[in-house]
């Protein structure tokens, strides 16, 4: 039984391996004792859900027997064991990733379509896990996945929300938010551990007892841990990710007991639980609100004690009355915080280090430095972290204390530094006395032994600004790690031709060193290969033009150029300027019918914050500017405008593969880093873009003659900022761009409505248009010019995508948490593969 259906072209390849007999046996059989005894389900009965369940818990069974092993390695071991604490982790789907890390895909696929399965119709079924926003969230995904392949022992903790990012449906042009309900079928990937349940404390008061602080009186509500397998690729290994859910104390509330409200008091535990009830969807953004601050706490509580726990139960402190050494501790666990979103453990790993297990203040602060460091992703203001005073004292008192003391020891040494430079005491003090508030990234750089941005331009760019003061103090503690992308996911699994194209060239190591793909610049002049890249890209286009007809009724010409800017809707990612562009595109057709031009498709998709009204607007601008172009037959198929609804992981995976042109035009020094850059570059598309985060690095990468690179760089945008900026002016100056937002302004695009844009028109006119698309436009419009040219001539454009798939090497996330297990953590990554579970204990 070695060969598949030929039909199922995106499955059938060689880099899958090839099925075995006995394993497609057993595939069948545990698959058919599930169906039964798992899911209870017969043929005669069983839904295609029913199915997908039954093929989860078979793929589950492989995980099991490693992942207990790779326990057992680690408690024998007992190396250092790396936390990445995140709010967010945006996984998406784990069946598919599982079956490809453990190397079954191609045995599972023969056994379901032997069973009269088709298994990616099934693969559809699953739900994403989509506990994240979006780059922040999805980069912690990465991480657990490139953790595992270079088999750091190590865990992520997180929250389980009830709800993940919402649903987004497009009504009318207008985006709505449905709750995002992923838990109603089960999920089969998660592994309840109420073994382990911790209790974390909240409001209560802090008193003195025998000249020890007690915090007493506190309200208990418990974090329930719930497991996820994350498998390493083709090493054995499967390591955790913990995910907490608030779970309300099995005593009830006395006084309403003997009230006889027992009723009232078992229906209001669940109102305690709903601290996990749901994601905050915000990207780039601080609201403030105090569920959130909650939120944030327990992730750091139930996680920080977890941590302790499993230090004190370590293997040197087993079967042993040694008394437990915490000033080892730093040796054996690096906490990672991603965001200052857990900064509070700086706070909490202080309290339970001196109020559970007395140390000293000078033994917990070293401890405390020495275990953390914060990973920074963002500079814009909107999303910096500063908690009231007032939430603190009410909700935290102990922590509010020990974050006063711990900012007393750091204006310490500012002030020994800079005797008498008073300006600098204030601006560095952690409580800010003015706005009664604490600034959680100045708590977390004070609390660390690093602190990192996500891509160079960015690590640079907080030295020199956001941070600056802290680095005048501790120049050795700023460090840069850029950003990546797992392969596995990002190449293997969403594209699997282009894989097997590359594969016949190079090999498959680069799946797991993926600067090896540079070899494939060896080939740029050989014919076939070029023929072979075209071939996937246009196949994988075709797919996509056929979701567009079905889902949408847009007809599109898939030899069209696709270009895509998939991201959240910001106003400083600048969606409004690629629709400026779109206009523009629009009005030379129309002004020129007989011209010749190079047909397009321009694809956005992304979701905005529901409170975020200005991005909201901008969705509907894109939907309207869409209607009015799809709908012209004097423009026919050479333009066509496309929002996808519901952007996520699972729909990332089939829309960058078929991608040519990647917008990333943030205004420069506004995003850190991005992240889907990266994916589409990989992916053979070629970058429009700003010289700001990672594009820059790319650029570097690749080479000015294999991108798109325009626009003003960050010294451009401050001189113009200090020169004084009038959008006014770039307005007057240039005629496509008067014409295109006249055209908004009158309501060419919202004829029910003509004023429905105003508020877009007074961003960019009025209000002085902040994110400065005015003053790139022209450059930009041109850098476009440039793309048609290049997309006239097929081979040289393909010729353009080797070379970018060739020197995306760099991107991969495996690079990136190398780099942290060396300069961060102090931990080294293993190439060695655990001995399968089939070959006994190690
Ligand atoms: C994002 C940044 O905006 C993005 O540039 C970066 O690639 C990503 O983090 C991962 O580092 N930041 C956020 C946020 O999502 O909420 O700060």
């Amino acid at each position: 039984g070695t060969s598949v259906s030929k039909q199922k072209g995106s499955k059938q390849i060689s880099i899958r391996g090839i099925p075995m007999l006995e394993n497609v046996q057993a595939v069948k059989k545990t698959f058919n004792r599930h169906l039964h005894f798992t899911v209870v389900k017969d043929r005669d009965v069983a839904t295609e859900r029913d199915y997908y369940s039954s093929l989860a818990y078979t793929v589950r069974d492989h995980l099991i027997g490693r992942w207990i092993r790779t326990h057992q390695h680690h408690f024998e071991t007992d190396g250092k064991r790396v936390y990445y604490l995140s709010m967010e982790f945006y996984m998406g789907r784990t069946l598919s990733n599982c079956m490809i890390n453990l190397g079954i895909e191609n045995d599972v696929d023969e056994a379901l379509y032997e069973m009269g399965l088709n298994i990616e119709e099934l693969e559809e079924l699953e739900m994403d896990a989509a506990l994240g926003n979006g780059g922040l969230g999805r980069l912690a995904a990465c991480f657990l996945d490139s953790m595992a392949t270079l088999g750091l022992p190590s865990y992520g903790y997180g929250l389980r929300y009830d709800y993940g990012i919402f649903t987004q449906k497009i009504e009318d042009g207008s985006q709505m938010e449905y709750p995002d309900d992923w838990l109603r079928y089960g999920n089969p990937w998660e592994i309840s551990r109420p073994e382990f349940l911790v209790p974390v404390q909240f409001y209560g008061k802090v008193v003195e007892e025998n000249g020890k602080k007690k915090w007493t009186e506190t309200e208990i509500i418990q974090a329930m841990p719930f497991d996820t397998p994350i498998p390493g690729f083709n090493n054995n290994v499967v390591n955790t990710l913990r995910l907490w859910s608030a779970k309300a104390p099995g005593k009830f509330n006395f006084q309403l007991f003997n009230a006889g409200d027992y009723i009232r008091a078992v229906a209001e535990q669940s109102l305690t639980e709903n601290i996990t009830r749901v994601l905050y969807p915000n990207d780039n953004f601080d609201e403030g609100k105090i569920l959130r601050l909650k939120q944030e706490y327990f992730l750091v509580s139930a996680s920080l004690q977890d941590i302790l726990r499993r230090y004190k139960h370590s293997k040197a402190y087993s079967n042993t009355s040694k008394p437990v050494d915490f000033t080892r501790f730093p040796e054996k666990a690096a906490v990672q915080l991603n965001d200052t979103h857990p900064a509070l453990s700086v706070a909490e790993l202080m309290r339970l280090l001196i109020d559970e297990e007395d140390l000293t203040w000078d033994q917990a602060f070293d401890i405390t430095k020495k275990t953390i460091a914060y990973t920074n992703h963002t500079l814009l203001p909107e999303a910096l972290e500063r908690w009231p005073i007032d939430m603190f004292q009410k909700l935290l008192p102990r922590h509010l204390e020990i974050i006063t003391e711990i900012n007393l020891h750091h204006l310490d040494l500012v002030r020994q530094k800079w005797p008498g430079d008073e300006e600098r005491l204030k601006r560095m003090s952690v409580v800010e006395d003015e706005h009664k508030v604490v600034n959680m990234g100045y708590l977390s750089i004070v609390g660390s032994h690093a602190i990192n941005g996500v891509a160079k331009l960015h690590s640079d760019l907080l030295k020199a600004t956001l941070f600056k003061d802290f680095y005048e103090l501790n120049p050795e503690k700023f460090q840069n790690k850029t950003n990546g992308i797992t392969p596995r996911r990002w190449m293997l699994l969403c594209n699997p031709d282009l894989s097997d194209v590359i594969a016949s060239k190079i090999g498959e190591s680069w799946i797991t060193n993926l600067s090896q793909l540079s070899q494939l610049r060896n080939y740029v002049n050989d014919e076939q290969f070029v023929r072979d890249v075209q071939r996937v890209k246009l196949e994988n286009k075709q797919r996509l033009v056929d979701m567009f007809k079905t889902e949408y009724g847009v007809n599109v010409n898939p030899t069209s150029m696709f270009d895509v800017q998939i991201k959240r809707i910001h106003e400083y990612k600048r969606q409004l300027l690629n629709c400026l562009h779109v206009i523009t595109l629009y009005n030379r057709i129309k002004d020129n019918p007989s011209k010749e031009t190079v047909p397009r498709t321009v694809i956005f998709g992304g979701k905005a914050a529901p409170g975020y009204l200005t991005a909201k607007l901008i969705i509907k601008l894109i939907c309207n500017v869409g209607r009015t172009i799809n709908n012209d037959p004097a423009i026919g198929d050479r333009l066509k405008v496309i929002f996808l609804e519901n952007y996520r992981v699972s729909l990332a995976e089939k829309i960058i593969p078929a991608i040519d042109l990647s917008e990333q035009i943030s205004l420069a020094g506004l995003e850190a880093s991005g992240t889907g850059n990266m994916k589409m570059m990989l992916n053979g598309a070629l970058t429009i873009g700003t010289l700001d985060g990672a594009n820059v690095e790319m650029d570097e990468e690749v080479g000015r003659d294999n991108i798109f690179i325009f626009g003003m760089t960050v010294e451009d945008v401050d001189a113009l900022r200090k020169k004084g900026y009038k959008s006014k002016e770039f307005y007057e100056r240039e005629p496509e761009l008067k014409r295109a937002l006249d055209q908004i302004r009158d309501g060419l695009f919202s004829p029910e409505d003509p004023n429905l844009f105003a508020d877009i028109i007074k961003h960019l006119l009025e209000w002085n248009d902040h994110y400065m698309l005015l003053a790139d436009y022209a450059e930009y419009v041109k850098a476009q010019e440039r793309v048609d040219q290049l997309y006239k001539n097929p081979t040289e454009w393909t010729k353009k995508c080797i070379l970018n798939i060739a020197a995306s090497g760099k991107f991969s996330s495996d690079r990136t948490i190398a780099e942290y297990a060396k300069e961060i953590w102090g931990v080294t990554p293993s190439d060695k593969k655990l001995p399968s579970p089939e070959e006994g204990r190690p």
